[in-house]
């Protein structure tokens, strides 16, 4: 029985971007604004590192523990699909989800080491869609300035460099390209008014996959 007849579901509002670029503090602040104005909202982060799956992706990462790159992305899919039941759950119930990093990650990082592209895009096929996905961009000189750079396996200047242009190369025409070089509180102001208006939208609209 659906029990969600009338009930205007939640917004999925994701944030992408390199490393350092400001997503996980814009994200928090975007659920606190959110919640601070009585709009149920709930942050999620991928890699979700406090499941099984999402422990041996932290080994890798921040463990130097090494594991085959195609098995790598397979473990960052996996570590979607297995929250989505729930992501899906709020958003019906009408709680908005912002989402810090998801499968435009998975794919510009596996696809920037070198994996063939259509072959990174097949495990994340079915996952719901984003209705707004914010893009924080900013060179990858100001984002080694960022206080923590070069901590985990991924944070080599050439390597950024490829996952920026594999993030642009992989750009919708509806994705909300951020200066991530503006100050926290300009980019907040800019990312509530956005989600804001999203949020107005998306109704009682079905949930998107890709
Ligand atoms: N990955 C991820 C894959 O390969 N495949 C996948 O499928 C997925 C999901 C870990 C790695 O995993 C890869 C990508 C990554 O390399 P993570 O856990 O999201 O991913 O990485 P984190 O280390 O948590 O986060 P990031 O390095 O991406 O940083 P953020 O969240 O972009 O930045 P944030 O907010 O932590 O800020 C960084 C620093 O900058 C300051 C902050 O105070 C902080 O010190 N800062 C600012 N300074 C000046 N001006 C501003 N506007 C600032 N905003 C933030
Ligand atoms: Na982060």
């Amino acid at each position: 029985a659906k029990a969600n007849h009338a009930m205007v579901r939640g917004a999925f509002i994701l944030l992408e971007g390199c490393d350092r670029t400001g997503k996980s503090t814009q994200a928090e602040r975007l659920v606190d604004a959110l919640n601070r104005r009585g709009q149920r909202a709930l942050l999620w982060k991928f890699p979700d590192r406090t499941t099984r799956i999402g422990q041996m992706i932290d080994g890798y990462l921040a463990k130097g523990q090494d594991l085959n790159d195609q098995a790598v992305h397979l473990l960052f899919s996996a570590n979607r699909w297995e929250a989505i039941g729930q992501i899906q759950a709020h958003l019906r119930e009408g709680t908005h989800l912002v989402v810090d990093r998801y499968a435009y990650s998975g794919v510009a990082f596996s696809a920037a080491k070198g994996l063939d592209l259509h072959w990174c895009k097949q495990p994340d096929v079915g996952l719901l869609t984003p209705d707004l996905t914010f893009f924080l961009d900013m060179s990858i000189e100001e984002s080694m300035n960022r206080g923590g750079f070069g901590q985990e396996r991924y944070e080599k200047v050439a390597l950024q460099t490829r996952v920026r242009e594999m993030f642009h190369a992989l750009r919708e025409p509806d994705w909300k390209v951020i200066d991530a070089t503006q100050t926290k509180d300009q980019i907040h102001a800019e990312l509530l008014g956005i989600a804001q208006a999203t949020i107005g939208c998306v109704g009682n609209t079905e949930l998107k996959h890709t």
